[in-house]
């Protein structure tokens, strides 16, 4: 029997060309059985990452007034979910969001998209760190890749591989800025060098956890989208932190095989659209 459908609002930019932000989470959320009402914060002709020349509609006075409609209608929300957003202004209206939501319960998903490898992506001020350590200070959920994370932490980035302690302690350190459940992508471990994939820490229960498989070259664009939409699709299933992050490190490793094999330019983002129909099963959410 089908249970009460869950219902997602996904706050991302529209990045036109290059598979990413809402262009992947709205057919992944989708593809989960999950409603979701979308609010575009930006129109960009690609994403930011290696194109020059994008174009850059910015949507933030638009936000507040959807959202106000939104609550005239009585709409209710199961999970928030939020990945790049453009400016400090952006975060603000997302924290009012959150606060409209908040008391009913809505997961509140927060993705800190700003830096890989090391570096602020260029498009952000040196500051937006400080802008999305606030956000993710009232979230339930971040998922920070290991940049992301020592930008938070205001820490130097250390790429790996790391021992159980060492993630740990990054684990712990994150939940502190707020959020009961953290998951880290990215990372290696010196147990096991040549696997890749994410760390977990639900401070509910005290449980943190490791998924990772064999790692695969290079880093295709879009994949902390592809990752973060599969886990929020599988919390809203009433996977544990675990279990969801296991399930969206399987979805994200197997869109990247099939982007390899095919030769796809990294800018193009992952082939996650032939992984969309074994999604319900991958998340146990059913055929
Ligand atoms: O995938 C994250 C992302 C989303 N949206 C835009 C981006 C990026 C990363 O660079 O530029 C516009």
């Amino acid at each position: 029997m089908t249970q009460k459908q869950k219902r997602a609002m996904a706050v991302h930019d529209i990045s036109c060309f290059g598979r990413c932000s809402l262009t992947v989470a709205l057919p992944i959320l989708s593809a989960a059985g999950i409603e979701t009402a979308v609010i575009p914060t930006a129109v960009l002709s690609t994403h930011t990452g290696g194109f020059t020349g994008f174009t850059y509609r910015d949507l933030t006075d638009d936000i507040l007034p959807v959202v106000k409609h939104w609550r005239s209608l009585g709409l209710s929300f199961d999970a928030i979910y939020t990945g790049f957003l453009g400016s400090f202004a952006q975060i603000d209206i997302v924290s009012e969001i959150f606060d409209l939501w908040r008391e009913e319960e809505a997961l509140l998903v927060v993705d800190p998209v700003m830096a890989d490898d090391g570096k602020l992506y260029s498009i952000f001020p040196e500051n937006f760190p400080a802008g999305m350590r606030r956000l993710c200070a009232v979230a339930d959920v971040i998922v920070p890749n290991l940049t992301e994370a020592a930008l938070l932490l205001n820490i130097p980035y250390n790429p790996g591989p790391f021992t159980r302690e060492e993630i740990e302690s990054l684990l712990h350190r994150l939940s502190a800025l707020g959020p009961k459940r953290v998951v880290l992508t990215g990372v290696t471990r010196t147990e096991g060098p040549d696997m890749l994939g994410a760390a977990s820490f639900d401070a509910r229960n005290g449980e943190v956890a490791f998924s990772g498989l064999r790692r695969i070259d290079p880093m295709y664009h879009g994949t902390g989208d592809v990752f973060a939409s599969a886990l929020t699709a599988a919390l809203l299933h009433g996977r544990s932190l675990a279990v969801a992050s296991e399930a969206a490190v399987r979805f994200t490793v197997d869109s990247l095989k099939r982007t390899k094999l095919a030769g796809t330019d990294i800018r193009f983002g992952v082939n996650f659209e032939e992984g969309l129909t074994g999604l319900r099963s991958l998340i146990g959410a059913g055929n």
